[in-house]
């Protein structure tokens, strides 16, 4: 699974006010991500996609343009997980049929499932396809913590080939990279992104890559190499950049900040609230600063 190594954005979508796909606009996020932040590949339909909010429908929709528009120029996960496992099996079908390089699921939430209800989630998911999945885990989103034995358990499906480890516990993921060295890891949260190269990570997944992809790379291959002071130097300014975008709003600022890059980002999608002026003045400030 060596072929799934790397950086990949977590994909932001381009909504129209109505809240409706703008296709042109996902098609240029995703050039974008590709020409000139040079990922590696993109993770299609995580929490940076709004995809929680989505239909069945638009869901597909997401992961036509995303594979239309990228073809082989770059890996492909498809998050298909959902409380609703039937959903998830339907996408999980589609995304294989499309030619997805591997699929993905975030944990079941909502509701306390016990771990063999976990359990049986992935296997009916994966056993559905003739494919690869990534664990999402995201503790402080979905409330569901997993220990390094049940994650060992998962890992006894051999179709489940790693994790998208979204979480801050670097002791819980120095015992997954000691305990299973041929899963693949991925760091979920950017701005820990060198801390979790130093841990052995084999890639990282983000949301700010869609604007930042470029200086994310530095740091993971830096790290890679042992260059730990040039990583951090390098990290302090992604920080900089990150606090300034969680203050002003995440996705918002992500999508204000791709406009000045002249994509059409477009809107987040309701609930989400619509951008107000003073957080498209502050993404002015702030794309002046680390991003142009
Ligand atoms: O946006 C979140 C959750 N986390 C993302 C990423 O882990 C989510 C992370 O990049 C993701 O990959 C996806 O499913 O779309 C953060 O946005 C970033 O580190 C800033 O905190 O809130």
């Amino acid at each position: 699974n060596a072929d799934m190594r790397g950086i990949f954005s977590a994909l932001l979508v381009s909504y129209n006010e109505d809240g409706s796909i703008n296709e042109k606009g996902v098609r240029q996020i995703i050039r974008h991500n590709i020409d000139n932040m040079k990922v590696d590949g993109l993770y299609v339909g995580g929490s940076t996609g709004e995809n929680f909010m989505l239909s069945t429908e638009e869901k597909k929709q997401i992961f036509e343009i995303a594979k239309d528009e990228a073809k082989n120029e770059i890996k492909l996960i498809a998050q298909v997980g959902s409380i609703n496992v039937y959903e998830s099996v339907e996408l999980a079908k589609f995304a294989t049929e499309l030619g997805y390089d591997a699929i993905s699921a975030v944990t079941p939430f909502y509701y306390k499932f016990s771990f063999n209800e976990i359990k049986d989630y992935y296997n009916t998911i994966i056993d559905s396809v003739d494919n690869r999945l990534i664990i999402y885990s995201i503790p402080f989103l979905t409330g569901v913590d997993m220990s390094v034995e049940q994650f060992g358990e998962l890992f006894e499906n051999e179709k489940i080939i790693g994790v998208k480890f979204t979480a801050a516990d670097f002791y819980l993921l120095e015992r997954l990279r000691k305990a299973y060295p041929n899963h693949l890891i991925y760091a979920g949260f950017d701005e820990m992104m060198l801390p979790a190269t130093v841990l052995g990570v084999d890639g990282a997944i983000g949301s700010t890559f869609n604007v930042n992809g470029i200086r994310a790379r530095q740091i993971f291959d830096l790290a890679k190499e042992g260059k730990i002071e040039e990583a951090r130097e390098i990290q302090h300014v992604t920080n900089d950049l990150i606090s300034a975008i969680l203050s002003n709003g995440l996705y918002a600022t992500l999508k204000e900040l791709l406009k000045l890059s002249g994509v059409d980002a477009g809107y987040c999608r309701k609930p989400m609230a619509l951008t107000t002026d003073a957080q498209v003045e502050e993404a002015k400030n702030i794309f002046d600063k680390y991003v142009k």
